[in-house]
Order: structure tokens, then sequence, then C-alpha cells
């Protein structure tokens, strides 16, 4: 098969919960303390899959990390008296986001034409910060195949890498050569920019770009401050169309025009702050949207719920689809568990473009395999955990126990 976009979706694991970690992440602050569903957070997920998959596209999926981690426990000597978000990020699932888990640069733009992928260090989060090791594991068996992928270490934790969140790729279709866009923010404001330029400079060079075909861009420090802790909560590019808020960019038309310069044909798609402001947009998450070119060669975006549901942002919606733009259908997805921790349909996936055929079978999903999945989610998730639960025995036995039965279904105990 030829090269094609496949999105990975991180399962949500078995440990989801509101522990309010991510300061900066409005969504996920406003709900510290709440009752998690970890089961429906699961089922959502695999429903968004299943939704995109009917579309006819390839999918795929990464498991959760094991959880909680006893690697991290065990650094930090925690016996019970650290403090409770410590212990809390020992539990988390937002491995389940997997735009954070690498930045990946399909062969098409590489020096060597095999597809690079780069873990994210995600140093800026603590809880963030213990995935990457096993993250890398995990991708070094789904790209085994060193014909076809180059599966790269984090780089050094003094540069923040939040991984393909802040990174887009531009060109007239996915297999071939395309631009690559990296965008970082610098701190100042309340909250902490994650991303960090020399973190971006060196992805690009440990994956053998041409640096005649990469960008690198501010963030608009007025969108961090904002809530828009990762570029890709106000801005997606797929293929020749950049979907943006007007506000994403420090410098906008230096940006768009260093794009046009570079892809004659972009069409760059902006919305008004007077018609989406900052916080509409990042309330309702409009632009951490999956832009997905469907096999008819139509674009659809994949939003949230959410966003369907906002009046302004569906007055936005509703004109751009009456007006005769690149962007031909809206498909709203229901990831509300996810949502509410800051990660809409956009964090849930890691963009790979690669032949099907390359990528180890066992992480593709399929009907069947989903129908598997959720069986397992179904019997094993916990229904519900309260903050308080974090910590106690009995529910991390259950959460390990879940994920082993995961990992056994799937054929992939080494992961274990
Ligand atoms: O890193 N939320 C994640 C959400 C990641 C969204 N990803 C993208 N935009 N691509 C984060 O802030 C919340 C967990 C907590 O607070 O317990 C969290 O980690």
């Amino acid at each position: 098969m030829a090269q094609v976009e496949i999105n990975f979706d991180g399962i949500v694991g078995p440990s989801h919960n509101y522990a309010g970690l991510s300061l900066g992440n409005l969504a996920a602050t406003a709900h510290a303390g709440d009752t998690s569903h970890p089961r429906a957070a699961a089922l959502q997920g695999v429903q968004k899959m299943r939704h995109n998959m009917a579309l006819g596209l390839v999918q795929g999926f990464l498991l959760p990390l094991p959880r909680p981690n006893a690697v991290f426990l065990d650094a930090i000597g925690a016996d019970g008296s650290e403090d409770r978000r410590l212990l809390a990020a020992a539990w988390s699932a937002s491995s389940m986001w997997t735009a954070n888990a690498a930045t990946v640069s399909p062969a098409a733009d590489t020096q060597d034409q095999r597809c690079h992928l780069t873990a994210a260090n995600l140093v800026t989060m603590p809880h963030r910060s213990q995935e990457w090791p096993d993250t890398l594991r995990q991708l070094r068996t789904a790209f085994a195949d060193t014909a076809h992928f180059a599966v790269h270490e984090a780089v050094p934790p003094c540069f923040g890498d939040e991984g393909a969140a802040n990174h887009m790729r531009m060109g007239p279709g996915h297999a071939a050569s395309g631009i690559e866009i990296f965008v970082y923010g610098k701190s100042g404001g309340a909250f902490p920019a994650r991303q960090h330029e020399q973190a971006s400079r060196a992805v690009a060079r440990i994956h053998g770009l041409d640096p005649a075909r990469v960008l690198f861009v501010e963030q608009n420090p007025e969108a961090i401050a904002a809530g828009a802790f990762h570029n890709d909560v106000v801005a997606v590019a797929n293929e020749r169309v950049l979907f943006t808020h007007e506000l994403a960019f420090a410098d906008p038309t230096g940006t768009y025009a260093a794009i046009r310069a570079l892809l004659p044909e972009a069409e760059i798609v902006i919305v008004p702050a007077d018609a989406v402001s900052l916080a509409d947009a990042i309330k309702s998450y409009l632009f951490n949207a999956q832009l997905l070119t469907l096999p008819g060669g139509e674009m659809a975006l994949v939003i949230p719920l959410e966003a369907w549901e906002h009046p302004r942002v569906r007055a936005w919606l509703d004109g751009m689809l009456a007006g005769n733009g690149p962007i031909r259908q809206v498909l709203p997805v229901d990831v509300r568990q996810s949502m509410a921790n800051g990660g809409g349909p956009a964090c849930l996936r890691l963009r790979v473009v690669a032949d099907p055929a390359t990528v180890d079978p066992r992480f593709l999903l399929d009907p069947a395999k989903a129908d598997r999945i959720e069986a397992v989610i179904a019997r094993h998730w916990p229904e519900s955990v309260a903050p308080a639960d974090l910590g106690k025995v009995d529910l991390a036995k259950a959460v390990i126990a879940a994920r082993l039965a995961l990992l056994a279904e799937l054929d992939l105990i080494e992961l274990a």
C-alpha cells in the first residue's frame, strides 16, 4: 500500500483522573478534584477511532503506560509523606494524549527517506515528564522496521519538548515532500511556555530535515496566557490547508507569508477574534480538531461536541460550511471525559505517514479488534475514580490488572 496518514490514538488508561496537575491548561485545573469515569473515557476514545475508521481511514492506537508508575515513585523516594500531587502524577493517565508522545517527520521530508520519530521529553509538567522512556519503548515496538523508521530518544531535558502538539506539516499531499512548522513559546506570562525553540531546532536536525523547508514560529504569548498551552489548541494543518485562530502566532502576517513562500498553493483559513475570541476557542477546543483528508479527497474537521454546541463557534462553522472553503465537512465527536482534562480529538492522536504494511500490525485497528478492546475495557476499567482513591492498594491492583488484560488481549505483553 502507498504511504498514508495513520492516526494512532492513545487508549485512555484505567487510572484516568482529574488531579488538576497542568498549570495553564484551564480545563484540567477547572476540573481538579472531580470524580472521573475511566471506563466511559476509554469507550469514548474507541468510539472516536471507530468513527474515523468508518470514514475509510487507517487507524492505529497506542497503549496506556504502567500506572501507578513504580519507577517514578521509587525515584522520588515515595513513602506516603510525599505531596498528593506527586502521588497523583504517578497515577496520571496522561499518555492518552499521544499528540505529545513524539514529533514525527514523514519519510518524504527526511534526508535518509525514513520516517523519523523523536519521543517528547514533556519536562515542563512533572506528571508528563515520566512518560517518555515507556513511550519510546512502545514506539520502538510499533515502528521496529528500521528500513522505514528511526525512533529517537527525547532531546535533553533542559529543552522542553511537547512533541507533535507543537508541530505542523503542510504539503501537496501526505506522501509528498512537505514543509514542517515548529511552533515554540517564550515564557513571561503566568503560564509556562512548554515548547522551547532549541528543542524544536534539535528535533529538526535529528530528523535530517532540509533547513530550507522548515519554519520555526513563535506562539503568541497572548494565546499561552489565554490557555493555549499547546499550539494545537489554536491551529491545525493538513496538506495544503492551515486552519488557525487569528491570534495563534506572535507574528501572524510573517508566518503566513513564510508558509506561502514555501508552499504557494497553501490555503490559510483564519478565524478572526471578533467572530470567535481566544477564550471561546480555548473553551470550545474548535482548533483541537482532526483535519482529515477523506478517501475521496475532501477535507473534514473532526471537532469535539463542545465546539459544535458553542453558539459563536457554531455560527462561524455554519458560515464556513455555507461558503466554498477547503474544509467541506464538520464532524462532532464525544470525548468529554478527555476534554475535561484539556484533551480534545487532536490531542488524542499521533499522526504518522507510512505504509501500514511497515507498522507492527498489533498497533493497527479494525472493527473486530475494536470489539475486543471494548470488551476488555468494559470488564476491567474502573467505573469511577475519585481523587481520594489515588494511592489505594485495591485500586492500584485493579489498574495494573486492567492494563495487563489489555496487553494480553493484543498480544503485547512484552510491554508489561
Ligand atoms: O498536558 N492534560 C494534558 C492535556 C494534553 C493535551 N494535548 C494536546 N494539546 N496535544 C496536558 O496538560 C491533565 C492531567 C491532570 O491535570 O491531572 C493533563 O495532563
